[in-house]
């Protein structure tokens, strides 16, 4: 179990999270906001919205992003290759999605997805055991975050500085 932390206290965060491949997904979700609350993260600053699939993850994260309400967004899903081009096709769209969301709109929009060959690639990535990557993107959420502000030179009432991880569990290193 990773160290309580305040570090990221008083941040509000959305997380957008596909239903498909729900047995995996509900698992980065429970890594992602589990992680949040262990750096400080209030429950009700943390805002989860489901959609189908990891195709919807762009439209809603840019949504998001533009509320002005979110310090950073996390986009959560789970693409498994098929027999069919379709994996391709979701995971080009998704990634582009994401990215082209995040240069608009200049929030941090974190890019949770899992593109993975096998089914068992994707458990083994989301085991709340071994490294989570749900746990992972709400560490790379809350370090961009601190990143944005302080490259605008915004007050930085992140109090850690350096995240550091251990098992897609956060850890926060105080260096200041
Ligand atoms: N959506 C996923 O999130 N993961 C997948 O593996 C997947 N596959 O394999 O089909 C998937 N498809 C649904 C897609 O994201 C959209 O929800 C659907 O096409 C409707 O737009």
């Amino acid at each position: 179990m990773a160290k309580q932390t305040r570090a990221a206290a008083g941040l509000r965060f959305g997380i957008v999270v596909a239903r498909f491949n729900q047995r995996i997904t509900g698992k980065l979700l429970r890594a992602c906001t589990d992680t949040l609350a262990q750096c400080g993260v209030a429950p009700n600053d943390i805002q989860v919205v489901r959609v189908p699939g990891a195709f919807e993850i762009p439209l809603v994260a840019r949504t998001m992003a533009r509320a002005n309400r979110f310090d950073a967004v996390i986009c959560l899903g789970a693409v498994i290759r098929g027999d069919t081009p379709h994996f391709d096709y979701i995971c080009e769209e998704v990634s582009r999605g994401i990215g082209q969301a995040a240069l608009e709109t200049e929030v941090p929009i974190i890019f949770g997805v899992l593109t993975t060959e096998t089914v068992a690639q994707a458990e083994a990535r989301a085991d709340q055991t071994q490294f989570n990557r749900g746990g992972a993107a709400a560490e790379s959420a809350i370090e961009m975050v601190k990143v944005m502000r302080r490259i605008r030179g915004e007050a930085d009432n992140v109090t850690g500085s350096n995240l550091t991880s251990q098992n897609g569990q956060a850890r926060l290193r105080r260096t200041r």
